[in-house]
């Protein structure tokens, strides 16, 4: 079963959207199978952003992550990955599409609520960097049935 990793950022954990944000993902369908709250370090929030280390907004996205409380969490579906970037929105809250959670919420790129992987691989590296394999729980939702 496909798997992404979603973190809500300082901003949504700050602004209290923690349940709002977690409930567009649980009315949808889909598994929740890993949650914690954590400070991260600035060597994770480094490897996590790694892709981005040669952009100008590297040491902001650093510091910003590292800044304040995170809840990072394991949702599994099928199709996971890409309906999670959809619900989450655009990377600019500002063009993201009402609706969508940065559309709804959000107003300035750099603090945009939400991370989501943005494919197969980055998911697996994310899920893999972000939980040991104990902290993730396999189980199957009874209302299963009623969706599929
Ligand atoms: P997304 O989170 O939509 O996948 P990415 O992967 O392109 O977007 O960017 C990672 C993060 O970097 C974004 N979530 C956003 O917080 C930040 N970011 C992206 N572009 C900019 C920018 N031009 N200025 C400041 N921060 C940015």
């Amino acid at each position: 079963m496909e798997r992404t990793f979603l973190a809500i950022k300082p901003d949504g954990v700050q602004r209290g959207l923690v349940g709002e944000i977690i409930r567009r993902f649980e009315t949808k369908g889909f598994t929740l199978v890993g949650l914690k709250l954590l400070n991260v370090s600035r060597e994770l929030a480094e490897q996590h952003y790694g892709v981005h280390r040669e952009r100008p907004f590297f040491g902001g996205l650093v510091e910003f992550i590292t800044s304040s409380p995170v809840v990072a969490m394991v949702w599994e579906g099928d199709g996971v990955i890409a309906s999670a970037r959809k619900i989450i929105g655009a990377t600019n809250p500002l063009t993201a599409e009402p609706g969508t959670i940065r559309g709804d919420f959000g107003l300035n790129i750099g603090r945009n609520l939400i991370h989501g992987s943005d494919a197969p691989e980055t998911a697996q590296q994310e899920v893999a960097l972000w939980f040991k394999d104990e902290e993730l729980v396999s189980w199957q939702p009874h209302l299963t049935p009623w969706l599929h």
